[in-house]
């Protein structure tokens, strides 16, 4: 295979849509007709996207074009296929969602529009996200007679509890966005049209940290979470030992003290 230029960004269908931004990438999903139905070529894509991603590229933004971020699998494909292969299938999402959730460099997604199904699982992956107050969750798959196979099972229950994608998954229950921050589905809610500045805002924040906490909050923190607690705190004191002796961090402490880093303070809240 021939080595990838490491400035450029991987190949991808024509459903996807990358460009870069500085040190930021973004990601867009490109097949409103369809609503962003989630096919094969798009998650195999995501996949080479996610585990692709060039050096210099320190945080991502993931976005959709149209009226929806996404309306989740393409049912289109779902048919007639055997047990074996459907196993291999959801695998295959598991393994592209994975280059997400646990890729070199944080995502920051925006949401708008349907956020269902198959698109849910996919902004659960991500690690911030921001919805437009047109966003709304569905987990239709009960619906459709069919299960969640994209990796909701594992991360939804983590952000809104089994109970709620119980409810969600039994009833079709919809939430719109002020519920979905509520729950813990989003981070933020801004109005129509603003989430992606607000996506680069967060990811430009993100992509100025050390990458060596970027790394220990994306793989760390939630290994450290699932641990049992001694392992835990013994996990947590060597990363930490290992992030402070960077001589970035170092150099970071050190601005700090001699005045020359900003302070933490409250920001007025604009959004939420
Ligand atoms: C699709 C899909 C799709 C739209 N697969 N083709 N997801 C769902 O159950 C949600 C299904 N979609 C919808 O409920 C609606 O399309 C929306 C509410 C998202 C948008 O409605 P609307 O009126 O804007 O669009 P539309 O007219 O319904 O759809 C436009 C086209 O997109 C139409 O195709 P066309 O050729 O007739 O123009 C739709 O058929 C097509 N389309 N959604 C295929 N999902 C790993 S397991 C995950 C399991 C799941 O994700 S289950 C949840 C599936």
């Amino acid at each position: 295979m021939p080595e990838r230029a490491s400035h450029s960004l991987p190949e991808l269908p024509s459903s996807l849509r990358a460009e870069r931004q500085g040190a930021l990438a973004l990601l867009r999903l490109a097949r409103p007709e369809k609503r962003n139905a989630l096919d094969d070529a798009m998650v195999l894509g995501i996949e080479a996207f996610f585990s692709g991603l060039p050096d210099d590229v320190k945080a991502v933004v993931l976005a959709g074009d149209g009226e929806h971020f996404s309306a989740g699998l393409d049912l289109g494909e779902l048919t007639r296929r055997d047990i074996a292969a459907s196993i291999a299938h959801s695998q295959m999402w598991h393994r592209a969602f994975d280059a997400i959730e646990f890729g070199r460099v944080p995502v920051v997604c925006v949401l708008h529009g349907a956020v269902v199904g198959g698109g849910l699982e996919l902004a659960a992956a991500t690690h911030i996200r921001v919805a437009e107050r047109s966003a709304y969750y569905a987990l239709p798959e009960g619906s459709r007679g069919i299960y969640v196979g994209g990796g909701a099972s594992v991360r939804l229950p983590r952000l809104i509890g089994t109970s709620r994608v119980m409810e969600m998954m039994l009833t079709g229950r919809t939430y719109d966005a002020e519920d979905g921050r509520a729950l813990g589905l989003s981070h933020y809610v801004v109005e129509a049209g603003a989430g992606l500045g607000k996506a680069i805002e967060l990811a430009t924040r993100i992509a100025d940290n050390e990458a060596m906490t970027n790394f220990a909050v994306m793989h760390v923190l939630p290994r450290v979470a699932e641990q049992d607690p001694a392992s835990g705190y013994l996990m947590e004191s060597l990363m930490a030992a290992i992030a402070a002796g960077d001589p970035q961090a170092q150099k970071r402490l050190r601005d700090f003290l001699q005045k020359r880093a900003p302070k933490t303070l409250h920001a007025r809240r604009r959004d939420s």
